[in-house]
């Protein structure tokens, strides 16, 4: 297929063609997500991850209007410091390609991207739900996890979304909800929400057995992984709930809504938090690069072996 938009990197193109374990990274966390300069570092320490377990990261944006999966530090450094970045979501593409922007992809936004080119693996931190205020306030990420085929690691949600409602969403749109080494669904900062997952898996491998036979049946949809952040690190929820409710209501107050209301939320938790969410979301993000690498080596090797 003809890609007039992409760009991969030489490392990325080499990576895909050798049949190497690629894991893609979002980056409206870098542009959206996390203050600077803790963005920058963060980024650079995902990719370290990736790397640590023997495959590549692939970080994807948008520069200039054209759609980059596998960025240079240089690249990395202009993403993290631009000044009004776009914030790319399925239907913002085309805006960003003709009017040459720069932006940070959703997970929605990251796994168009990286599936186009046939990278199955992707970590993020957090993925987008169902508002609890706001009619129809619906991630997108929702509608790209029911319609592409990839296996995306994350913390599971915030409690600023409606939690059960966003599962509800995901069973609706047969979308697996893994709890890695857990039957609880996590809260992102917190270990615990009280929800359940749909399966409970304990390896990599298992992962990728139960991800192959997903799709062995025809379906279509991705296979979420819920990886709980280190309990070491988990926020008590006497602590972040109420910080979680205050940021929900200043968003109401201020009348923010759409595509600036998680941003909104992510920023003043982190301010209402002086700074203590921030470490944790830094741990989890890399406890999720992690956990993705090591599944996208298990998912290459059986490719490799079904191939001989
Ligand atoms: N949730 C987080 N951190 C984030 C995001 C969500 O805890 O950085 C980002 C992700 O990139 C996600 C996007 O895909 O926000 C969802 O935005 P929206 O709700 O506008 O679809
Ligand atoms: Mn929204």
């Amino acid at each position: 297929m003809k890609l007039p938009h992409t760009i991969l990197s030489p490392k990325i193109t080499r990576a895909l063609e050798l049949s190497q374990a690629v894991v893609a990274l979002e980056s409206t966390v870098i542009t959206h997500g996390l203050p600077i300069p803790q963005n920058m570092e963060l980024a650079r320490d995902m990719e370290a991850k990736v790397h640590e377990q023997g495959a590549v990261p692939a970080t994807v944006a948008l520069l200039d209007g054209k759609i980059r999966v596998g960025i240079n530090d240089d690249e990395l450094v202009r993403l993290a410091n631009a000044k009004d970045p776009v914030k790319v979501s399925r239907r913002d593409f085309a805006k960003a390609i003709i009017k040459k922007l720069d932006g940070g992809t959703t997970v929605a936004g990251t796994m168009l991207a990286a599936s186009q080119v046939g990278i199955r693996t992707f970590a993020t931190g957090g993925i987008g739900g169902v508002h609890r205020e706001g009619h129809m306030d619906i991630s997108t990420d929702l509608e790209a996890l029911s319609d592409t085929p990839m296996i995306v690691v994350c913390a599971g949600a915030k409690s600023i979304l409606d939690l059960p409602a966003t599962l509800e969403y995901l069973e609706t749109k047969a979308v697996p909800v893994v709890g890695y080494q857990t039957d609880e669904f996590p809260a992102f900062f917190s270990r615990k929400s009280g929800l359940n997952v749909s399966v409970r898996l304990d390896s990599p491998e298992e992962i990728v057995a139960f991800a192959k036979a997903h799709w062995d049946l025809g379906l279509k949809s991705a296979i979420l992984v819920t990886n709980p952040i280190p309990e070491e690190y988990s926020l008590p929820d006497d602590f972040i709930n109420p910080i979680i409710k205050q940021a929900s209501q200043d968003a109401q107050d201020r009348g923010i809504h759409g595509q600036a209301l998680t941003p909104f939320l992510l920023a003043r938790i982190n301010e209402l938090s002086e700074g203590r969410s921030l470490r944790s979301n830094l741990v989890l993000l890399h406890n999720n690069a992690t956990l993705a690498a090591r599944i996208a080596k298990v998912l290459v090797s059986g490719q490799r072996r079904k191939n001989v």
